[in-house]
């Protein structure tokens, strides 16, 4: 596996998102969203919004939600899911990927997955903003590049 770091040099310019959040280990999930707001206002995108929600289980519900009000280029998703603190760990963290990709496929609007699915708070704490990075940051870039493929495949197609 890649241990290289992602090369990110992507301009959001004209482009809106929505960013919607869990709040079940919320102090992991703030920071997940702060590293997806710096990297969207450094890539000057035009505008964001921020939906806060429970927990991870209700991400795709909101996602859909949100795509049906077509104002946005794409969707981030963030939140948290800890083998520990859950017997049904493998419900919520499952149910959350697969509902998001669903969402994503059935409406065609990109929907960055920066849910985080560790054993430890440790884990977590580390890919969020730690020595491991901040993957709400790049959740963000996903869904920039993944923005702007959306726009390029439509232009391609005006040609
Ligand atoms: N939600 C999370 O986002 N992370 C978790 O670790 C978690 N645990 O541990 O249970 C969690 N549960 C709540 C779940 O997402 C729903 O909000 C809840 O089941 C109500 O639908």
């Amino acid at each position: 596996m890649s241990k290289e770091p992602m090369e990110w040099d992507l301009d959001a310019r004209g482009l809106k998102f929505a960013i919607v959040v869990a709040r079940f280990n919320q102090a992991i999930t703030e920071k997940l969203l702060e590293g997806a707001r710096e990297a969207l206002e450094k890539a000057s995108a035009d505008r964001f919004e921020v939906f806060h929600v429970p927990g991870s289980f209700e991400l795709p519900l909101a996602a859909k939600m949100l795509a049906h009000r077509h104002r946005y280029d794409a969707i981030i998703a963030l939140g948290a899911v800890i083998r520990g603190d859950t017997p049904h760990f493998d419900y919520v963290a499952g149910e959350a990927a697969r509902g998001l990709q669903q969402v994503a496929l059935e409406t065609g609007l990109p929907i960055a997955f920066g849910v985080l699915t560790t054993n430890t708070y440790e884990q977590a704490e580390e890919r969020a903003g730690g020595s491991a990075g901040n993957k709400g940051h790049d959740a963000a870039m996903t869904a920039i590049e993944m923005a702007r493929f959306g726009h390029s495949i439509a232009k391609a197609a005006q040609s």
